[in-house]
């Protein structure tokens, strides 16, 4: 029986499928379904057939792989990528030797951005974020997470994330929003840090009835909010029907991990400080751990996550960027593969499970992204690449030929020949 499709991928020198029925954790995240010269079609933005050879199948367009890697479209599960200005006169200071929350403490880092971005306009917000996302999509990443919490007061916020809404249904990437009101503690309520959380606590009727936000996250570390409070804000985030996100253990080892743990969060995020306690119980209540080790390198840190604890233990892992102006600027997802590989000593495999299916289940999307299985979403990348151990190998540069996109070329290398 001969079928048909709108699209087929053919001459793949190794077609990752990445499916798996949830997330990978421990020693699964070492699995990989390797097709060697396989195709791959696709039918009304669909994948439609996965196979080992395309005999039986008839299409309306083909692309020939020409021998190259293909995989699913990169997920990428912890961004800030909605913001107004830039932080790049801190990295003096940061060079001078102030720590980054210091440099918070003293009234910059996150509060300058938040001053730049309740400055801006909506169309300012949204174009600077269009921009971003088009490198991010350039870069391979076809679904990422991004969240507010450079407003820190009810209008910047809500504008912050009526910006993601709106980026959502127009662009490209497929956008899942997080609400990140407890991010810092704005100068105005330096000695009431309570005070705000409730004022934050207070939106979360109207982030819901607008459909703004599918996660709650919070900061909690050192200056910003203690364990005690975050655990308070969570929880009651938790009982308006938010599924809970939390920046745990980046700089100072608090305990957040374990907080996450015990309130069934979907994510930790960073957990650089995480105790063996914290790892274990992790894998217990199967919260996904997301690094995010160019976070720990642009900070200039000597340890990084204990990944390798975490996988012997049994924990998802993911992979992000931490996309943001002060301790991560960069959209590019397969540089932190490659630290991943280099710092957290993540093998190849485990890697390539934590930046797609492993992203795409800590961000709620793990049954529409990050594998092409059949019915899931047409999200692909064709690497200029011949297998799967080259991308994080070959390091701080864009190895995408092509991006498809709900069964759509959106991008593609240009390639100049004199
Ligand atoms: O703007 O510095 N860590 N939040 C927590 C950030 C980094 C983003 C920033
Ligand atoms: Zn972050």
């Amino acid at each position: 029986m001969t079928i048909h499709v709108d699209l087929l991928l053919k001459n793949i020198s190794q077609l990752l499928t990445m499916r798996s029925s949830g997330p990978r954790s421990g020693k699964a995240m070492q699995e990989l379904e390797v097709i060697e010269g396989g195709v791959l079609g696709i039918t009304n933005g669909k994948i439609a057939f996965i196979g080992n050879d395309c005999a039986e199948v008839e299409a309306t367009m083909i692309i020939d792989c020409e021998g190259k890697l293909v995989t699913p479209g990169l997920v990428d599960p912890h961004t800030h990528v909605v913001f107004g200005g830039s932080r790049e006169h801190e990295m003096a200071l940061k060079q001078q030797g102030v720590p980054y929350l210091e440099i918070l403490k003293r009234g910059g880092g996150i509060l300058s951005t938040v001053e730049a971005t309740r400055k801006a306009t909506m169309e300012e917000l949204y174009e600077k974020a269009s921009f971003h996302l088009d490198r991010m999509l350039s870069f391979g990443t076809t679904t990422v997470e991004a969240k507010s919490g450079y407003g820190l007061d009810r209008e910047t916020e809500m504008k912050q994330l009526r910006v993601a809404k709106e980026l959502q249904k127009n662009h490209q990437i497929d956008l899942v929003s997080t609400f990140l009101g407890a991010h810092a503690i704005p100068l105005t309520h330096k000695e009431d840090p309570e005070q705000f959380l409730e004022e934050m606590l207070a939106l979360l009727d109207e982030i819901k009835a607008e459909q703004l936000a599918e996660f709650v996250d919070i900061f909690t570390e050192t200056g910003v909010f203690t364990v005690e409070q975050s655990r308070r804000y969570l929880q009651k985030a938790k009982e308006k029907g938010f599924d809970l996100k939390i920046h745990a253990d980046e700089i100072d080892p608090l305990g957040g991990t374990e907080m996450a743990a015990s309130l069934g969060a979907i994510s930790a995020d960073h957990l650089v400080g995480a105790s063996d306690e914290g790892i274990q119980q992790l894998a217990q209540s199967g919260t996904i751990a997301v690094l995010l080790p160019g976070t720990t390198f642009y900070l200039g840190k000597s340890s990084f996550a204990r990944a390798r604890e975490m996988i012997e233990r049994d924990v998802a892992i993911a992979l992000a960027t931490d996309f943001n102006p002060g301790s991560s600027p960069t959209e590019n997802l397969q540089l932190i593969m490659s630290i991943a590989a280099l710092q957290l000593k993540m093998s190849p495999e485990e890697i390539w499970n934590a930046v797609t299916v492993n992203a795409a289940y800590a961000i709620g999307r793990g049954e529409q992204s990050g594998q092409l299985a059949v019915g899931r979403n047409a999200d692909v990348v064709i690497w200029d690449a011949p297998n799967y151990l080259y991308i994080p190998y070959h390091y701080g540069v864009n190895h995408v030929n092509k991006v498809i996109k709900n069964g759509r070329v959106v991008t593609e290398r240009v390639e100049i020949r004199e």
